[in-house]
């Protein structure tokens, strides 16, 4: 006994002597061991950690196979040792992946000195059908006639009997319509709202599901609902609806694996039995209505008698539209009970959950059967302390429930999702608790990556109501709002607020998801619709800064996690919509077509005196042109296109030579003078070098002019205070970070907000609203100041060097207001953090550099030998080296490890 703890203490010993890598948070596709993938070359990542400084990998070597052990016995790739430092993203090259399968793969890596790791724990990914021709199953439709006003939710069944054992199940599922199954009275996964929401008649996504330990040997029964849902429910206002279809349908096939091999497949087809049951009307704006009563009981559970209900329909519906799901489905994730429940002065029941947020009310009653139960959902009370749910517009947000009357039910609603801090519950019979309700806030599981807090109260609850603006509209498409009859992808808001989404959680698959749709929905000309899924017919496509997510989306994400399959994937729409606008344009200057505009700029009632920030539409839209053949020519030297690069290069030179022509008059002032004309003509360098100073300091004087309040609109936003830093003007942007009165960020912060508004006067400081028919209380797009809090204040960046972080940029820009701030983002490599504190005129920078990375770190200094890192003076540290010294930093080279820099200079905030 002794002599093997010996033993083992000192291969331990040893182990650590000779490896200073260790491998963890293996992925594939940037999922941990994902079911259902179909590709043949499927990418896998890993993460070093290293317990010395500048931990670096030269070669990795990868082994695949079949079988769990990894051993000789049914391999399916060695890549051998390949001396490189790419830990992210190596593409499987081994056997061709057979459909159904699950694969494992382990890795182990060669530092610097030439030192192996030991072997990574063997992590798996499992491929899907691989293609539509391997679905046996047939599309089915109830058999029923449906009831055409208030259409029930279908539910359809099979039961079937598993003769042997069994090793694995499977379960390939996806509709028209939402489906929700269940397998011997269990539901099947956790995911909600599937099959998800895509541009269904190019691209509709399937799901895999494990179901081994679900099925037993004997009599089985499976069972699936379907709700309306997007696929026919209503969207988009006024009335509209069956947008994809007017038929619900089903395919769904399970496959056994037996323990002696053998695989066994069962499918819809005409044998399944169809009927409607205890929900008899869903919608997603409406909300749901469930008669307990009508339940079918045990209809879920093998022997249950079906022979009252109806057949079932064979239509002919394609499967060649069939695709697998790369994102993270929407799942459950924070519940709250009640705050408070109270009456309001209208006499109404409410109950209040402290949070907006967006997903669903469980509700635990108990009653007579026929008793019923309403609860309705609304943001915000009016400033009488009364229910508002005027901003809802025609959304009922209503859920109503029948009760069965046999001891305590448990209700939720399964096809609708509400946006809400508030119920108002009517006819609950006996005293409403808090027992009695839970709230459970529903989003798509992007893995959380980023932190971000500072000594500033205020600004903490700003990155709170950011990440819960993220949480509320990240429901499978990033959507602007996610309570009024609306709920849709605006590429608007998604393309201002996506860098910042890529902070706060990992979001490369979501977005890849939807990009893919808006390439899908994107019209012949060129034009990207104002919303993906496109439901509005192409109305309103075209406008500068929406159909501009085609191009920033995909650069950003590229920069953010370095992958250049969203480049490949998105090039030709990329180029379309530039090249749309380049048609569009006469002699390069684009002044044709309908915009948006800066959409909710600072606008006064009674504007006697012309203090409303209207910038010229036709002025955004070309330099949003500019921003976008910007993209485009990067993305073209990225991939390697030396052609187009050259080609829009040039273009790109004539159209800011129209926007000089069209837009700048003689002495260097902007034809709009507003706070986003300036901001957008100096962010896309749309002017030369010599006049940048200048219009710069017009736009501080404008800002001044508006007592230091910000003026802009959904486009100007995003880019304000980086405009401000970038030239010189650090203190004004912390200004405008920490104004506290409208227009400001902080202003809905001090009137209570736990989302961020669309807005920046959703309420008025008298407590009144603004119109109501446009007046969300969720929506994200002025949340887009996360980027700056990340990038700037606390500095964490990467670059064209390294994207994704494998190359870092840490340069915090302390500021007035604040004397700590602390970021953290977990990247593809690992954990990158910046910390920095100014007390006692002594400012120190915490900084994680993650292993198999390199960074510049610019310290806030006015010389080297003023700084300290740990206990020594800087130059004495040898894993560093100062390169340069640069506008008020001193900048070093580092490769991974913790470091912690202090200078004793009194602090002059630095300007760049
Ligand atoms: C409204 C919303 C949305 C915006 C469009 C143009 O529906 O405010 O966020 O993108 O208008």
């Amino acid at each position: 006994m002794k002599k093997t703890l010996l033993l083992s203490s000192l291969v331990l010993l040893t182990t650590i002597a000779t490896a200073q890598l260790t491998i963890d948070h293996l992925q594939c596709e940037n999922l941990v061991n994902p079911l259902g993938l179909d590709l043949q070359h499927p990418r896998l990542s890993w993460q070093l950690k290293s317990d010395k400084r500048n931990g670096r990998q030269t070669a990795y070597e990868i082994i695949a196979g079949e079988a769990p052990a990894l051993n000789n016995i049914a391999v399916t790739w060695r890549s051998g040792k390949v001396a490189s430092s790419q830990s992210i993203r190596i593409p499987y090259n081994g056997t061709a992946l057979q459909a159904g399968k699950r694969y494992y793969w382990k890795v182990r890596v060669w530092d610097q000195e030439g030192k192996a790791s030991a072997w990574s724990q063997p992590a798996w990914w499992e491929t899907g059908l691989l293609q539509p021709a391997n679905w046996k199953a047939k599309w089915i439709t109830p058999g029923y006639v449906e009831d055409s006003i208030r259409r029930p939710s279908p539910l359809f069944r099979k039961q079937f009997a598993v003769k042997k054992k069994i090793k694995s199940a499977r379960l390939y599922i996806t509709s028209q319509g939402l489906y929700r199954a269940f397998i011997n009275d269990k539901m099947v996964g956790d995911s909600y709202l599937t099959p998800g929401w895509t541009s269904y008649k190019h691209r509709l996504q399937y799901q895999t599901y494990d179901v081994t330990s679900q099925l037993s040997q004997g009599n089985n029964a499976i069972g699936v609902m379907l709700g309306s849902g997007w696929f026919r429910g209503y969207l988009a206002w006024a009335n509209n609806h069956d947008y994809y279809g007017k038929k619900l349908a089903l395919l769904a096939q399970v496959v056994i694996t037996y323990a002696d091999g053998q695989t066994e497949t069962l499918s819809t087809d005409e044998s399944w039995r169809s009927a409607t049951g205890a929900i008899r009307y869903s919608e997603i704006y409406n909300g749901e209505i469930n008669d307990a009563r009508l339940d079918k009981t045990g209809w879920l559970t093998a022997g249950y008698d079906d022979k009252d209900w109806s057949s079932v329909a064979t239509p002919a519906i394609s499967k060649d539209n069939i695709i697998t799901t790369y994102n993270e489905p929407v799942k459950k994730h924070e519940t709250f009970k009640p705050i408070k429940i109270f009456r309001t002065p209208q006499g109404d029941l409410v109950a209040d959950f402290g949070q907006n947020l967006v997903g669903l009310v469980t509700v635990k009653v108990s009653g007579k059967a026929g008793d019923s139960i309403v609860i309705q959902h609304a943001e915000i009370l009016d400033k009488q302390g009364n229910f508002y749910t005027e901003n809802l517009r025609a959304a009922r947000q209503e859920n109503i429930y029948v009760l069965k009357g046999n001891g305590e039910e448990s209700f939720e609603p399964v096809f609708t999702f509400q946006g809400f801090r508030y119920i108002r519950v009517k006819g609950f019979p006996g005293e409403l608790k808090p027992e009695h309700l839970t709230a459970t806030a529903l989003y798509s599981d992007m893995p959380l990556t980023g932190s971000f807090s500072t000594s500033h109260p205020l600004i903490n609850q700003l990155q709170h109501n950011i990440e819960w603006g993220q949480k509320g509209n990240f429901l499978d498409v990033p959507t602007d709002c996610p309570q009024r009859d609306e709920r849709l992808g605006w590429t608007g808001d998604a393309q201002v607020f996506a860098r910042t989404a890529s902070f706060n959680r990992q979001v490369y698959n979501f977005f890849a998801k939807w990009m893919a749709d808006l390439a899908a929905d994107q019209l012949k000309d060129g034009r990207v619709p104002a919303v993906i899924p496109d439901v509005l017919r192409g109305d309103a496509a075209g406008s500068a800064g929406w159909s501009d997510a085609a191009t920033i989306i995909p650069w950003q994400l590229y920069l953010a996690y370095g992958d250049t399959a969203i480049l490949r994937q998105q090039y030709a729409s990329m180029k379309a919509w530039v090249d749309f606008m380049q048609q569009a344009s006469k002699d390069y200057l684009w002044n044709t077509t309908w915009h948006f505009g800066d959409w909710l700029f600072y606008r006064p009632n009674d504007d006697n005196d012309g203090r409303s920030a209207i910038t010229d539409k036709h002025l955004i839209a070309q330099c949003f042109f500019a921003n976008s053949l910007q993209m485009l020519i990067n993305t073209a030297k990225v991939l390697d296109n030396t052609a187009d690069e050259k080609t829009y290069a040039a273009v790109l030179e004539k159209v800011k030579q129209a926007f000089l022509k069209e837009y700048l008059t003689p002495n260097g002032r902007l034809v709009s003078s507003s706070q986003t004309a300036y901001v957008l003509a100096l962010h896309f360098d749309m002017l030369p070098d010599n006049l940048r100073a200048q219009a710069a300091s017009r736009l501080v004087e404008n800002i001044k002019d508006y007592g230091y309040h910000l003026t802009t609109g959904f486009l100007g936003t995003p880019y304000l205070c980086h405009v401000l830093t970038r030239f010189g003007y650090n203190d004004i942007a912390y200004r405008l970070l920490l104004q506290e009165s409208y227009p400001s960020w902080l202003y809905p912060v001090k009137m209570g907000a736990t989302t961020i508004w669309e807005r920046w006067d959703g309420q008025k400081p008298d407590g009144s609203f603004q119109t109501p028919t446009m007046n969300s209380f969720n929506h994200y797009a002025y949340g887009a100041i996360g980027d700056w809090m990340y990038r700037v204040a606390a500095g964490i960046d990467t670059d064209t060097a390294g994207p994704g972080y494998k190359h870092i940029r840490i340069k915090p820009y302390p500021g007035k207001g604040l004397t700590d701030v602390k970021a953290s983002l977990q990247t593809g490599y690992g954990v990158v953090s910046s910390h920095w504190t100014t007390q006692n005129n002594r400012l120190t920078l915490e900084v994680e550099i993650p292993a198999n990375t390199s960074a510049d770190i610019y310290i806030p200094a006015s010389s080297a030998t003023a700084i300290i890192e740990g206990f020594m003076p800087l130059d004495e540290i040898k894993e560093l080296t100062v390169i340069r010294q640069e506008g008020g930093y001193v900048v070093v080279q580092a490769g991974s490890g913790k470091y912690r820099f202090a200078t004793s200079l009194p602090l002059s905030y630095p300007a760049p």
